[in-house]
């Protein structure tokens, strides 16, 4: 198995968690995103998309994280990052879906990029439209979690495999989170938490 990723991707993050929790035995290649390799036909002939993460397995690769959990979880299914029956599994899936499908696609490097290349936006209108899309998802993520310590309960599930990472981008960019505390009690959780320490951007030999 081997992922190519890279440290500050929050979406890499995910997975590094999943594979951390799980115990996965992982090889890694690290794709320099800010030098454009995401870009270069090699990666390419991997990942049409040109995106990280992506996952190589089986005699197959899997691109987009939300397929790589899926997949990590139908193969290695204990721990479970999709426990309990099948509310307890929506209401994760829901506040993973807040982050993955409404939070982060408009604030990844692509779409920030192409706000201020293309669009000729400025970086103050930017950071307002990074702000934005952040809160409008952390507004909802406090009000459908309930810390315990995790997002649900003893345990991580998927849905704190979402949140660490976008809290971690979040204070990347200096979003102020006072009016989070389940979202912080969440991420300080994580933060104690072995696998997560593994999976930490900043620990990453590609972040040197
Ligand atoms: N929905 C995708 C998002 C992947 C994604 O956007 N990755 C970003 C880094 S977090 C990326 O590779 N960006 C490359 C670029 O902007 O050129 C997933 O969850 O895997």
């Amino acid at each position: 198995m081997r992922l190519h990723g890279y440290f500050r991707s929050t979406a890499a993050y995910r997975v590094r968690i999943a594979l951390a929790l799980k115990g996965i035995a992982c090889e890694r290649t690290y794709v320099n995103l800010l030098k454009g390799e995401q870009t270069a036909p090699a990666y390419r002939a991997l990942n049409p998309q040109g995106r990280v993460p992506l996952l190589e397995t089986d005699g197959f690769a899997i691109a987009q994280s939300p397929a790589i959990l899926e997949y990590l979880e139908e193969t290695h299914p204990e721990p479970p990052l999709l426990p309990g029956d099948a509310k307890s599994r929506a209401a994760i899936r829901a506040v993973s879906a807040v982050i993955g499908c409404d939070v982060h696609p408009l604030n990844n490097l692509a779409v920030l990029k192409y706000l201020t290349g293309s669009l000729g936006v400025s970086e103050e209108a930017k950071s307002a439209w990074y702000a934005h899309w952040v809160l409008e998802g952390f507004n909802a993520v406090e009000a459908m979690i309930a810390p315990a310590p995790f997002a649900f309960g003893a345990e991580p599930t998927m849905a704190d495999i979402y949140i660490a990472p976008q809290v971690y981008n979040a204070k990347r960019f200096d979003i102020p989170l006072d009016a989070y505390p389940r979202i912080r009690a969440v991420a300080a959780a994580c933060a104690a938490h072995p696998a997560f320490v593994t999976a930490a951007p900043e620990t990453q030999p590609d972040a040197a």
